[in-house]
């Protein structure tokens, strides 16, 4: 039987709600900041997640939602003006607190570390975003926790791309069979399956929950602590409705028995 040696996590959506009341804001902080009149409602930004990372995200709103701005000479120059303008706005915010993680994601780090799993990051998102969450939630150094951290344009295509988890995975040094990935959404679970990931746990959040996780493992409503219990949408229910370390090893278990 393969053994589990590693726990991959997606970070907006998965580790913390950060989309709708993070990102969100700080684009249209920054929209405000260039003088544009540019306002990403609540809606809108369920559209424009179609698109991963911030700067396709903002291309893809003036190709489709906003085509009668009066474009720059250098467009890609005025989009990455404003992408640096918002990540310095999402910092900001995540220095402030503003956004916790979700239900059970500390109490499953801790117990994985405690267990000798190895910990990595797999994101769409600028990296300097991944250290202000971790530095805002989670006790100093922390981020240390994590081996690997693979995010943002460091690879040519993001998800749902396998991309970020093929480079993950080889800065590992493991086979796809070793690890768990956790997402929240479609793209991240298309993205981890492509780079030949076969167990994956979705949390799914208001943003993702009609999409469709048939691919992955099992999907829950979120990983389970004293006041949120952890109860699958699809897939076998966890104990005690807590996604732990043993319900994590007999998801990998379950899985090689019925292949
Ligand atoms: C997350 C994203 C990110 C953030 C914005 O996707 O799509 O683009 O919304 O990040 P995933 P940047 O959770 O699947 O990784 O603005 O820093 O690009
Ligand atoms: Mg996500």
């Amino acid at each position: 039987m393969a053994e589990l040696e590693a726990l991959i996590f997606d970070v907006d959506g998965t580790l913390a709600d950060t989309e709708r009341d993070g990102h969100r804001i700080a684009f249209n902080r920054g929209f405000g900041e260039a003088g544009l009149d540019w306002e990403w409602s609540v809606d809108l930004y369920g559209k424009l997640l179609s698109v991963t990372g911030g700067k396709e995200r903002i291309r893809h709103y003036l190709d489709n939602f906003n085509r009668a701005f009066q474009r720059p000479a250098d467009l890609e120059g005025f989009i990455a003006e404003l992408h640096r303008s918002k990540t310095r706005h999402y910092m900001a915010m995540m220095a402030e607190g503003v956004i916790p993680l979700r239900p059970g994601v500390r109490r499953l780090l801790e117990e994985a570390r405690n267990a000798g799993m190895r910990l990595a990051i797999a994101t769409t998102t600028t990296p300097q975003n991944v250290r202000a969450l971790i530095d805002s939630t989670l006790p100093v150094d922390a981020v240390d926790w994590f081996e690997v951290i693979g995010a943002g344009d460091i690879v040519p295509n993001k998800k749902p791309a396998p991309d970020i988890y093929t480079w993950v995975l080889e800065a590992l040094g493991l086979p796809p069979a070793r690890v768990i990935a956790f997402e929240d959404s479609g793209h991240g679970v298309t993205s981890a399956m492509a780079s030949g990931i076969e167990h994956i746990v979705v949390t799914v959040n208001d943003y993702t929950a009609g999409q469709d996780f048939s691919a992955a493992t099992v999907a829950l409503n979120n990983l389970g602590g004293p006041d949120a219990h952890a109860e699958p949408i699809m897939g076998p229910a966890p104990t005690h409705g807590i996604v732990d370390m043993a319900y994590l090893q007999s998801l990998m278990s379950s899985a090689q028995a019925t292949r």
